[in-house]
C-alpha cells in the first residue's frame, strides 16, 4: 500500500478497526476513509455502493460486524447470522463494483469444526459440523470468505481473508452480556476489588482452551496481509499457543485483584472444547506476533483504568 492510498476501514469504532486506524496512522496513511453506522448502514447495498462511489477506497479492511462472546452468540443468533452476511455481501460487492486494488475480509477461528484436529489448520474448513454456540456466526464468516473467493474466481478480484483468533485489547468491550472472556473477567476482577467476599464468578468448567492475540499483533498481521498475501485460500492469524480458561482467569486475578476467589458455574457453556490455530502458513510467510499473552493483559488492565480515569468511554463499564 502506498502512503497516499485511499484506505477504508470498515468497522473503525470496534476493537480491531480502531487497532488498523492507530497503525495506519503511525506508519503515516493519510488518506483513511471511515464512515460511522450513522453515516452508513453497511446492511444495505444501495448506500454502501452509493459510498464506494463517492469515496473511491483504493483499499478496504473488512472488519466490520456484529460480534460478542459466548452468550451473546448463543441467544443473538438472528443478528449474528444476519448482520454479518449483509455485511459481507454488500461491502465486497461494492469493492468490486467500484474497482477496489485490494480488500481483505476478517473472519473468525470458530469458522473451523467443533472437532477440528488440533492445532486448526486451513485445510480443515467445512470437513465437519460447527459448535452449536457460535453456528450461525460462524455460517455468515463462512459466507464471507466464500464471496471473497467467488469475487476473485469470477472477476480476479483480489481480495482476500484472514481468520484470526480469539483477539483482545484497548478498546475491547467490557458488557459482561455480550463479551469475549478476557474483558469479562477483567472487568469482574475489578469490581471484586470494591467487594467483601472477592468472589469472582467464571463461566463453565474452565476447562475450555483459548488462544488469545493482541489486537495491535492482529493490526500488524494486517497491514502485513494487504502488502504480502494474495492468495485464493484464507489464512490464519494468531500465536499458535492456548491455555486452559482456568489459567487464563488465574493470570487476570493476578494483575487486577491477587486476593480474589474463583467460583465456576458449570451452568454457563463451555462452547469449543479447544481451537487453537496452526499458524505455520502465516510463519512461513515471515510474520510473528510480537506482544506475549501477561505483558498484554498488564498493558489492557492499564488501558482500562485509564479509561475509566479520564473519561468513562470504556464499552460497557
Ligand atoms: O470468549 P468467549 O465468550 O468465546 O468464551 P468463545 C471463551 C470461554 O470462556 C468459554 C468462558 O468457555 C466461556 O464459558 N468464560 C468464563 C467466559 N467466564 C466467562 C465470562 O465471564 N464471559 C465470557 N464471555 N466467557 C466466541 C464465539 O467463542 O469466540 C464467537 O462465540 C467468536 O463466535 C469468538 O468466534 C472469538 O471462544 O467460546
Amino acid at each position: 500500500m502506498d502512503r497516499d492510498s485511499r484506505v477504508f476501514v470498515a468497522g473503525h469504532g470496534g476493537l480491531v478497526g480502531s487497532a488498523i486506524m492507530r497503525r495506519l496512522e503511525r506508519e503515516g496513511f493519510t488518506n483513511l476513509l471511515t464512515a460511522t453506522r450513522s453515516e452508513l448502514d453497511l446492511r444495505h447495498q444501495a448506500a454502501v455502493s452509493r459510498w464506494f462511489q463517492d469515496h473511491r477506497p483504493d483499499h478496504v479492511f473488512l472488519v466490520a460486524g456484529t460480534v460478542g462472546g459466548i452468550m451473546a452468540n448463543s441467544t443473538r443468533p438472528a443478528e449474528f447470522i444476519y448482520d454479518n452476511m449483509m455485511i459481507h455481501g454488500t461491502v465486497v460487492h461494492a469493492a468490486h463494483e467500484s474497482n477496489v486494488s485490494k480488500l481483505l475480509y476478517l473472519g473468525s477461528s470458530c469458522i473451523y469444526p467443533r472437532d477440528a484436529h488440533q492445532p486448526i489448520d486451513e485445510e480443515q474448513l467445512l470437513t465437519g459440523p460447527l459448535e452449536p454456540t457460535n453456528e450461525a456466526y460462524a455460517i455468515a464468516k463462512i459466507a464471507g470468505i466464500k464471496v471473497c473467493q467467488s469475487y476473485r474466481q469470477q472477476y480476479g478480484s483480489d481480495f482476500i481473508s484472514a481468520m484470526p483468533t480469539n483477539l483482545y485489547g484497548p478498546n475491547d468491550n467490557f458488557d459482561l452480556t455480550s463479551s469475549h472472556v478476557l474483558p469479562a473477567l477483567m472487568r469482574k476482577f475489578h469490581d471484586a476489588r470494591s467487594t467483601d467476599d472477592k468472589i469472582v464468578e467464571v463461566w463453565g468448567t474452565g476447562s475450555p482452551m483459548r488462544e488469545f492475540l493482541h489486537v495491535d499483533d492482529l493490526a500488524d498481521a494486517c497491514l502485513f496481509l494487504m502488502d504480502n498475501y494474495s492468495d485464493v485460500g484464507h489464512i490464519n492469524v494468531g500465536t499458535g499457543q492456548d491455555l486452559p480458561i482456568r489459567e487464563l482467569a488465574e493470570k487476570i486475578r493476578d494483575v487486577v485483584c491477587g486476593e480474589a476467589e474463583l467460583r465456576f458455574d458449570p451452568s454457563k457453556p463451555d462452547g469449543m472444547p479447544r481451537k487453537v490455530l496452526d499458524v505455520s502458513k502465516l510463519n512461513a510467510l515471515g510474520w510473528k506476533p510480537s506482544i506475549e499473552l501477561d505483558e498484554g493483559i498488564a498493558e489492557t488492565y492499564a488501558w482500562f483504568l485509564d479509561q475509566l480515569a479520564t473519561d468513562s468511554q470504556v464499552r460497557g463499564a
